[in-house]
């Protein structure tokens, strides 16, 4: 059997962070690596998703081309993925000419045996920006909590899936004006079409997590609406249709087809061009998409549909899909900026540390949190304390007392055999566990035996019995050398970094997955070394620090709108000593706004002022008064000093 594994393709529009890892990429890893240690055949595929509108946001937000970006950060996540340890066997782009012929292809294939149909739809578009509006170039306020900054497919604040039609009060995203309602054509898919074969489909997946079934069945039970898979953006796969000229494939219809074009690549790679058919066109192949559950639907239901409607291709066996990790109780969020950055934590901290610490908290049935003190408690006191501290106390004796050679022994007693039985099930114990991608439950047992282990070693007390009984001390440390080489391979899907370093001190005989139920142990060790050293609390208050002070993404930003306003009537507010209430002008509308400024300036030298004001705030109610707006101030040893512009300017003008 072959197993062909994916992880979702992340955007080129930013660096991972520690929540992709935690869903689509570490537990794909783990789980490629044990199969690999297993013999098996497998093929691991990844690569970066290098359209869509999250690319095209960050190169107007970096004022750079989308291909700077995508270029930028397909080398900037390569490279902290191999960092991280990840083994994917090829790591492509889906703005490769590969990929580009490959999804033309397919549309063209589902659109001749006719699945995919054109329709005249109402799009929003900026007229100051003169061009079309995506749905995420569209941000309002949200109909189901009023959070303003709901995007055109999603609000963030309450997770609402969004048409921009829904959204009060929309603006583009780019420069705040108000979008017009034109007219337009997108070629969309039938899904509706195959919601029957779907849901028949869905139904022999019994096994599949129970959170990716119940939304699945969700969406299954609101019934399946045609989607368009087609934009008018500059960025993406261009419609292979005379009559689509200009028009994009919606990057989540090409994306999915990235599996295929990154499977090709590879085999092209290894100078086998068709190998890749011996993949995806073998219905004994086992098609495992690891993935978070925010693409749960493009996974299970759009894109088995679009194979389905292709035909010839298998389709997904697992859709492993996790749950959310969250960040000090808040979402990640790249448009937000708000993240531990990969390539910023392994400036700081081994990549096995992030390794653990993310499965052991892994999101694999609920959200889950990441915060640093935990980080720093697990790192200390199981990384260190418990499994460095078992490798380093037998390596150690057996370096000091036995001169690096490693006793033997042939018989052993019950407390011998305890532990020794552990070893000869972890194998399969594990196994079990990984085949069912439950990784957090199967690095428990790894860690088990690290500190069942210790507590034989406390046990055996080797340092009185190297004096009063040696061949029982010789006993002690030979078992605590099988453990050791053995947890050399039960380790490595989880913590490779650290799984090599063990092999090298102790000089590892090589040996497969199942061999280690009982391991050959070498006749001599390496020089020892500390596999973890603790990290202080100094350590962790600086990352603390540095996460309080994210920098806002622009996007954030720009959901402000300041404007010049001009000040026609002010006086202080009743009741108040500090409040100023003014009627001010705003191009050709008028409001009222109330300041806190009246020890620093009196009413009279306010009006006639231009002031700069934040115009889309929320009104709010100060001391019993209405307040539309606020006013810009500086606060420094000079008190309150208002902003004003440069030069004379009309009230009404948007600050940029
Ligand atoms: N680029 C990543 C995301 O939605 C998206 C996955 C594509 S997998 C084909 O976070
Ligand atoms: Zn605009």
């Amino acid at each position: 059997m072959k197993i062909l594994v994916t992880s979702a393709l992340p955007y080129a529009n930013g660096d991972i962070h520690l929540g992709h890892l935690a869903g689509a990429y570490l537990p794909a890893d783990i789980y490629v690596r044990y199969q690999r240690l297993k013999g098996r055949d497998v093929v691991y595929i990844c690569g970066t998703d290098e359209h869509g509108v999250p690319v095209t946001i960050s190169a107007e937000r970096q004022k750079k081309t989308p291909r700077e970006i995508v270029d930028y950060y397909y080398q900037s996540i390569k490279k902290s993925f191999a960092a991280f340890g990840m083994t994917f066997d090829n790591f492509s782009r889906t703005t490769l000419p590969i990929h580009h012929r490959m999804a033309q292809e397919f549309f063209l294939k589902i659109y001749t045996k006719g699945n995919i149909y054109p329709q005249e739809v109402e799009q929003f578009y900026c007229p100051r920006c003169k061009r079309f509006l995506p749905d995420r170039y569209i941000i309002g306020i949200c109909p189901k909590c009023s959070a303003d900054g709901a995007r055109g497919d999603q609000c963030e604040t309450c997770g609402h899936w969004l048409e921009p039609s829904e959204l009060i009060d929309p603006r583009c995203l780019v420069c705040g004006e108000k979008p017009q309602k034109t007219r337009t054509k997108h070629w969309y898919f039938k899904l509706s079409e195959f919601q029957d074969k779907l849901a028949a489909w869905i139904e022999t997946k019994k096994d599949w997590k129970e959170t990716v079934l119940t939304f699945v069945k969700g969406w299954l039970r609101e019934g399946l609406e045609d989607r368009p898979i087609t934009r008018d953006l500059p960025w993406g796969v261009p419609v292979p249709l005379e009559e689509a000229r200009d028009k994009v494939l919606y990057v989540w219809f090409d994306a999915p087809i990235g599996y295929i074009s990154s499977t090709i690549e590879w085999a092209e790679k290894r100078g086998e061009p068709d190998l890749w058919k011996e993949y995806w066109f073998n219905k004994d192949t086992k098609l495992i998409h690891f993935i978070g559950k925010d693409n749960i639907v493009f996974h299970a239901l759009i894109w088995p549909a679009m194979l389905m409607a292709y035909g010839d291709y298998i389709l997904p066996a697992e859709i492993p899909a996790n749950q959310f990790l969250n960040l000090e109780g808040d979402k990640f969020s790249t448009s937000k900026g708000y993240a531990i950055w990969l390539p910023d934590f392994l400036e700081d901290f081994q990549a096995d540390s992030l390794r653990y610490v993310l499965t052991r908290n892994a999101p694999e049935a609920r959200d889950t949190d990441f915060t640093w003190r935990d980080f720093q408690a697990w790192h200390n006191n199981e990384l260190a304390d418990i499994l460095g501290n078992f490798i380093n106390r037998t390596l150690t004796f057996i370096s000091k007392y036995y001169s690096s050679s490693v006793p033997t022994a042939s018989a052993f007693t019950e407390t011998d055999n305890r532990i020794l039985n552990l070893l000869h099930n972890a194998p399969t114990t594990m196994g079990d566990k990984i085949e069912r991608f439950e990784f957090k439950n199967a690095l428990q047992e790894v860690m088990k035996i690290a500190q069942e282990a210790n507590r034989y070693f406390d046990h055996s007390e080797p340092w009185t019995t190297r004096k009063t009984n040696p061949l029982i001390c010789e006993r002690t440390m030979y078992v605590c050398m099988k453990i050791v080489t053995s947890l050399s391979v039960l380790l490595e899907p989880f913590l490779p970094f650290t799984a090599e370093k063990i092999k090298q001190m102790i000089n590892f005989i090589d040996q497969k997955w199942d061999d280690i139920s009982a391991p050959h142990v070498a006749p001599s060790i390496g020089k020892p070394e500390i596999l973890f050293q603790k990290i202080d609390d100094k350590t962790i208050d600086i990352q603390v620090e540095k996460l309080k002070k994210q920098e806002i993404a622009i996007e954030e930003f720009q959901k402000v709108i300041l404007k010049t306003a001009r000040i026609l009537e002010a006086h202080v507010a009743e009741g108040s000593r500090n409040l100023v209430q003014c009627t001010i002008e705003v191009g050709d509308e008028k409001r009222q706004i109330v300041a806190g400024i009246a020890k620093y300036y009196k009413p009279e030298e306010l009006v006639g002022k231009t002031i700069i004001i934040v115009d889309n705030l929320k009104p709010a109610k100060i001391r019993g008064v209405e307040s539309h707006g606020m006013l810009l101030a500086a606060e420094g040893k000079e008190g309150i000093v208002l902003l004003t512009t440069d030069k004379p300017m009309s009230s009404g003008a948007t600050i940029k």
